[in-house]
């Protein structure tokens, strides 16, 4: 293993980015709630992490602190540590009962079985072929809650179709040997109309505590796919949440709305890359926009989130797409990023290696090339930092492991598998 040496100093050299502001004026009503970050400390304020002017100027947030948080600077020096590389753009990390890592390759379709010393298995035999141009191949995996039972994992992947193609959700028995492979392979979830696209896939898996599955969608990006963003009949632009056999819960929102595919949460979403359980295992998710319009979003059975009829970007041609940021019975994200930082993968970190970090968000950033802090409170954000400049590299994934360390993978045709603890 290689240390890339790498150290965060102190805040306190920052003035303006330390969190250590002065107290607010008595009298200043304190939001209610929770203890972090503690009550004694106010709330970081200062510039926001410099990246630049907006895109578009012209669209204002609904509220303050919706976007350009005030800049924070982690106190927790750490290291960061590359377990193996070699991956051909590798997506996603999940971890198994005894540590031992799946990695996914996107245009391969490769599924790997890595050990936490970064030793890499041949491919795991039996997947199905995946259409891996563009943003398309194989990209989540998950392991199933009673895995120790089942020894099922779950993947998502681009699935070639007559007339086009789709994201797909599959589940098999995963079986160890010199040779790993899959048996029992079944699919459980088709995302449709079937459509001829290689962008704006989607597809990341989470396991809620009751056993439900969270599956996120993009909307194909080209506009025969935009414009069913909103629409119920369609899968585009939704997450959708169903039982582990693929089958539909009964009490999933849609269910009785007529025409609407009975699969569907929340409705609205263009590109939705990372999604994360919060530590009272309420969704959260992070969606490619359009240029100036990366979102934070907490979403909620049932609601809409407004693409492609609001929003805070343009199109990357410059030309308009939305005539407002606001429209009734449409949600706001809880935060938006101009310039954008082209999200992908999210962790909401729980772990006990840094105290520091606890119940932050942390995204994975491609055209941005960092991984993104958001410090939390009464679920807005209140802080933002950008950690790993100096790696220069698209982050595709972050997770926490279960020692509390973060893992990482860089988007790159040599892709690395990193983690982080501290120094
Ligand atoms: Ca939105």
């Amino acid at each position: 293993m290689r240390t890339l040496s790498m150290i965060i100093l102190l805040a306190a050299l920052l003035p303006g980015c330390s969190g250590k502001t002065p107290n607010p004026p008595e009298g200043t009503p304190q939001p209610p709630g929770d203890t972090q970050p503690p009550p004694e400390e106010a709330l970081p304020s200062g510039p926001p992490v410099p990246t630049g002017p907006p895109n578009v100027p012209e669209f204002q947030p609904a509220f303050p602190g919706q976007t350009r948080a005030p800049a924070i600077q982690s106190k927790t020096a750490f290291q960061v540590t590359e377990i193996a590389s070699g991956f051909k753009n590798p997506w996603a990390i999940a971890f198994l009962p005894d540590r031992r890592m799946l990695v996914t390759e996107k245009p391969t379709g490769s599924l790997y079985i890595v050990t936490p010393q970064g030793a890499k298995s041949p491919a795991v035999a039996g997947l199905p072929p995946v259409d891996g141009r563009g943003q398309g191949g194989l990209l989540d995996v998950e392991v199933a809650p009673d895995y120790a039972q089942s020894g099922l994992i779950y993947w998502t992947y681009y699935e070639p179709r007559q007339g086009g193609n789709g994201l797909a959700v599959a589940r098999a028995k995963l079986v160890e040997g010199p040779q790993p492979r899959v048996e029992g392979l079944q699919i459980i979830f088709r995302m449709m109309p079937t459509l001829e696209s290689t962008l704006h896939a989607g597809g990341r898996l989470v396991f809620a505590p009751d056993g439900k599955l969270f599956v996120t969608l993009g909307e194909r990006s080209i506009l025969a796919g935009r414009v069913q963003a909103r629409d119920v009949r369609s899968h585009f632009g939704k997450i959708v949440r169903i039982n582990p056999d693929g089958s539909v819960p009964q009490d999933n929102p849609f269910l009785k709305t007529e025409g609407a595919k009975p699969e569907i949460w929340s409705v609205g979403h263009r590109n939705v890359l990372s999604a994360a359980l919060d530590r009272q295992q309420r969704l959260w998710t992070v969606e490619m926009g359009p240029r100036g319009g990366d979102e934070l979003n907490r979403p909620e059975a049932g609601k809409d989130y407004g693409w492609p009829t609001i929003g805070y970007g343009e199109e990357y041609s410059g030309a308009p797409i939305h005539q407002s940021t606001q429209g009734e019975g449409m949600e706001q994200p809880v935060y938006y990023w101009d310039p954008v930082i082209s999200p992908s993968g999210m962790t909401l970190y729980t772990g006990e290696l840094f105290p520091e970090w606890r119940d932050n968000i942390f995204i994975g950033a491609l055209s941005g090339q960092a991984l993104v802090r958001l410090m939390m409170k009464n679920d807005r954000v209140v802080g933002e930092e950008r950690l790993l400049t100096n790696l220069g590299a698209r982050i595709r994934e972050v997770v926490q492991g279960p020692e509390g360390a973060l893992y990482l993978l860089t988007d790159d045709a040599n892709g690395k598998l990193l983690k982080l603890t501290p120094r």
